[in-house]
């Protein structure tokens, strides 16, 4: 599933996000960057050792922060390391965290000069974050971002499992 957002691509496909050919993968990582489960240890694995070494010495990513490393032996050149919220109640800050955490990536990459980046679904998993909610936040936060930098060409959403791919696709369509 993909719309078109001024001359970029927003792009929903369900599957292991490891395989993918972007230029850079995001990782849901903890503030320590210490390897953790879920897409962080999936990512860790599959890129090797290098990856943990360079985010050993960044040190700490704030909630709601990114910071980047090699890819290691990922197809990826580049991992952007952030970390959502763990959601509490919805009121406690997680909307504006989570979009953060979307949006400093994001910046990452325009920096560094990416033009293409794939993305889990940050914070649904050991976090707790209910997807319908986080979807929408993830969705309408790139969208904003890709309309005024046409610089990312490819913003890829890889989703873990049907249930989560379904959240995302149902809330591409309400947000439109
Ligand atoms: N490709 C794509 N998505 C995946 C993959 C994969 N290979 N594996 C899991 N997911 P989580 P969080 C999905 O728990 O909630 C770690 O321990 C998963 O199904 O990875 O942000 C970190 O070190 C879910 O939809 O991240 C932190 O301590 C989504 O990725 C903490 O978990 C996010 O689930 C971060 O928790």
């Amino acid at each position: 599933m993909q719309v078109k957002i001024g001359h970029s691509v927003l792009e929903l496909v369900e599957g292991d996000i490891t395989q993918q050919d972007t230029e850079a993968l995001v990782n849901a990582a903890n503030e320590q960057l210490r390897v953790g489960g879920g897409v962080d240890g999936a990512i860790n694995r599959a890129g090797g050792p290098k990856i943990q070494e360079e985010a050993h010495k960044i040190g700490r990513c704030p909630t709601g922060q990114a910071v980047i490393t090699t890819g290691g032996n990922l197809k990826a050149r580049y991992v952007i390391h952030t970390v959502g919220p763990i959601y509490r109640d919805g009121h406690s800050g997680e909307p504006e965290l989570l979009a953060s955490a979307y949006r400093e990536s994001l910046k990452i990459a325009s920096a560094q000069g990416i033009k293409s980046l794939a993305f889990p679904s940050l914070s649904t998993g050991v976090y707790g974050y209910p997807v319908a909610d986080a979807a929408r936040v993830a969705l309408g936060t790139v969208k904003d971002y890709l309309a005024q930098h046409p610089e990312i060409e490819l913003v890829r959403f890889v989703l873990f499992g049907k249930p989560t791919f379904e959240a995302f696709a149902a809330a591409l369509q309400e947000i439109g």
